[in-house]
């Protein structure tokens, strides 16, 4: 398991220029993703997200603090930290967890498994979302370890991300420190988190679950 620190940027052509020219492009891919809940928002009202990549699983949960100080909860901070479980078995006991009384497992014997869906129907999980993305991916030099993003989704939205990945048990502010270094190189000045490409598409397409979701100040 590991953790994500990541931080959202708008981007224009200057910003596009000044990666082009400090930065090196590790990759250009395009992927399709769909996120799973429960019809009551049992996952996401928990800012939990369990999501299909092409044909991978992924579940981001919320870590337990935030700020890399101790202090539980929300912070202000630009950043957002969030769990990876990326193996099946684990992903199903915790999502199991977080629904109990939505599933019907409690008789039935649900086996998760890559190939065959019923498991997400016995468990009353439904995709709520679905979109793909082309990414174009940067590194920078003298600045290991973090990845910027540059997204394009198919719905007419795109939104940077820096991200450093750190195993558990990692340093969490010296990630957030390589962010900030980062965002300064690139002449970033975000005041206020930027929006991610589901807090659009939750508004544009799923208005009762953003305004649910809002409401319980997960977005
Ligand atoms: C954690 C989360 C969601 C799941 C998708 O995460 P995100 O990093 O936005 O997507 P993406 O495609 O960049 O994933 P990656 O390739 O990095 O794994 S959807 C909403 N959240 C919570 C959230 C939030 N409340 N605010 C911000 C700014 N980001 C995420």
């Amino acid at each position: 398991m590991s953790v994500e620190v990541e931080q959202k940027f708008l981007f224009n052509s200057d910003t596009m220029k000044t990666i082009e020219e400090i930065g090196v492009c590790v990759g250009l891919k395009q992927f399709h993703d769909q996120y799973f809940d429960t019809p009551d928002f049992k996952l996401t009202l928990r800012d939990v997200w369990l999501r299909r990549r092409e044909q991978s699983w992924e579940l981001k949960c919320p870590t337990a603090t935030v700020n890399g100080t101790g202090e539980p909860g929300r912070e202000q901070s630009l950043c957002t930290q969030y769990k990876e479980i990326t193996n099946l078995p684990e992903i199903y006991q915790r999502v199991k967890e977080f629904i109990k009384d939505a599933c019907e497992d409690g008789e039935t014997k649900v086996t998760p498994s890559d190939e065959d869906d019923s498991w997400l129907g016995k468990m009353n999980l439904r995709c709520f979302a679905e979109f793909t993305t082309t990414r174009r991916s940067f590194t920078l030099k003298g600045e290991q370890g973090v990845q910027i993003d540059l997204d394009q989704a198919d719905f007419g939205y795109h939104v940077g991300e820096m991200e450093v990945l750190v195993p558990e048990g990692g340093d969490m502010q010296a990630a957030q420190e390589k962010i900030r270094h980062t965002a300064q190189k690139l002449g970033l000045n975000e005041e206020r988190r930027v929006e991610g490409k589901m807090t659009v598409y939750l508004k544009r397409y799923r208005p009762e679950q953003y305004a649910t979701l809002l409401s319980a100040h997960v977005l």
